[in-house]
């Protein structure tokens, strides 16, 4: 069963305009083109939700956004200000899991299988998100938690504002089947209007209309608009890094309780992805390390560093640490990974020249490169 979380910000750019200019809090704003007293061109970008009750919304012209609330508080977008927080926000993501697939500035899938652990289970793994991005960067977002992408998303979308729900296969068709049927992924206004003549309201509707009578209507798509109101969607969160990952992992012959076995492998494994991230020209922010136990039961723990990083040295500390911080007497470890992700920028040399202690470790691995480039990758070890 997967567990998948889709977090969305709330009002997010008059969010932001409304934490920068508290003067603007509890106010209905509107960011977006200049309404020039009702003559203005251009639409609204996005509102808060004191403007959407005078019937605001994102992409209505800003003239008619005037005309319904001319009293309202009238801000530019900034995009770049809000490029930078929502980059503060993914930040907070990856310290939680590196499988994470960004739909919008302010808008991400993320894959809670397997990482739910630390916190005890995945909502209070998002309550702990959402406390995070509420302490550092004084925004709400909202949660909505399910075994698949679709029913996350319309759960975020039902929890808002400042909202976080959990729908567990258990209780998914009771959640699902109440929506309007437009809820759905993919049922814009015509496939609406069909329905509409054919009685079909809410999901359950649609749900309990046979697929033969959906197939004849709709072609293919009938047969998806059956499994989607089955509360049935495959979909997986897609990484988006280009190249998504690089990891190395390892199964023990014998599944093991001794730390010093485990740290021999993660230096071992911590070897391999430095060296193939740097054969790539790759550089990530995010490290995680897979932990499965004996009983099989999977584990992952992330760190997000402030820069991208490839070296051995880095990438083996921070496994370790994460391995302590994980591994408690008694567990057996069956096998163990280490990833490196978040490749999203370009690669640069970061701070690589202001900083002689990196310079020289640059220059020990690229030797270490060398010769592994030249007499495979067997050649030389970093000694433990
Ligand atoms: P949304 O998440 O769709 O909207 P929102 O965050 O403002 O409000 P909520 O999620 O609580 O309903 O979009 C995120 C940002 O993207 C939004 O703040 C502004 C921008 N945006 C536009 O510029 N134009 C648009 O048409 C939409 C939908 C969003
Ligand atoms: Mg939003």
């Amino acid at each position: 069963m997967k567990i998948i979380a889709h977090i969305d910000m709330d009002a997010f750019f008059a969010a932001v305009e409304q934490r920068d200019n508290p003067a603007l809090i509890g106010k209905p704003v509107i960011v977006g083109a200049d309404p020039k007293g009702g003559k203005g061109r251009g639409v609204v970008s996005t509102c808060s939700y004191e403007a959407r009750k005078f019937g605001v919304h994102s992409a209505m012209p800003i003239s008619k956004a005037y005309s319904l609330c001319p009293k309202g508080i009238y801000v530019p977008v900034e995009m770049k200000k809000y490029a930078l927080v929502s980059d503060q926000i993914f930040k907070i993501l990856y310290d939680f899991t590196p499988d994470i697939e960004p739909i919008s500035i302010d808008e991400a899938f993320m894959e809670l299988t397997g990482c739910t652990h630390f916190y005890g289970n995945a909502y209070n793994t998002c309550l702990k998100i959402k406390d995070r991005i509420k302490k550092e960067l004084q925004l709400n977002a909202s949660i909505g938690i399910a075994p698949n992408k679709m029913v996350a998303k319309l759960a975020s979308d039902f929890s808002k504002p400042d909202g976080l729900l959990e729908i567990t296969q258990e209780n998914l068709l009771k959640f699902l089947w109440a929506l309007p049927v437009e809820r759905l992924w993919g049922v814009g206004k015509k496939t609406k209007e069909v329905f509409e003549a054919m009685g079909i309201e809410k999901v359950e509707d649609l749900a309990k209309t046979p697929t033969e009578v959906l197939r004849k209507q709709f072609g293919e798509s009938g047969e998806h608009l059956y499994q989607l109101a089955q509360g049935i969607d495959h979909r997986d969160v897609a990484v988006n890094d280009e190249v998504k990952s690089v990891s190395n992992e390892h199964t023990f012959d014998v599944d093991t309780d001794k730390k010093p076995e485990v740290y021999e492998i993660l230096s071992h494994l911590s070897e391999r992805v430095s060296y193939r991230l740097r054969n790539a020209d790759l550089k990530g922010k995010t490290l995680s390390i897979k932990i499965r136990l004996s009983n099989f039961r999977t584990f992952t723990r992330a760190y997000t560093f402030s820069e991208r990083i490839n070296f051995f040295d880095t990438i083996y500390k921070k496994s370790k640490t994460l391995f302590d911080e994980f591994y408690k007497p008694g567990m057996k470890i069956r096998l163990i990974g280490v990833r490196l992700s978040n490749f999203n920028e370009p690669y640069v040399q970061d701070s690589l020249f202001e900083n002689p202690k990196s310079q020289k470790l640059e220059k020990v691995h690229q030797a270490l490169d060398k010769i592994k480039n030249k007499f495979g990758e067997s050649a030389i070890h970093h000694g433990s």
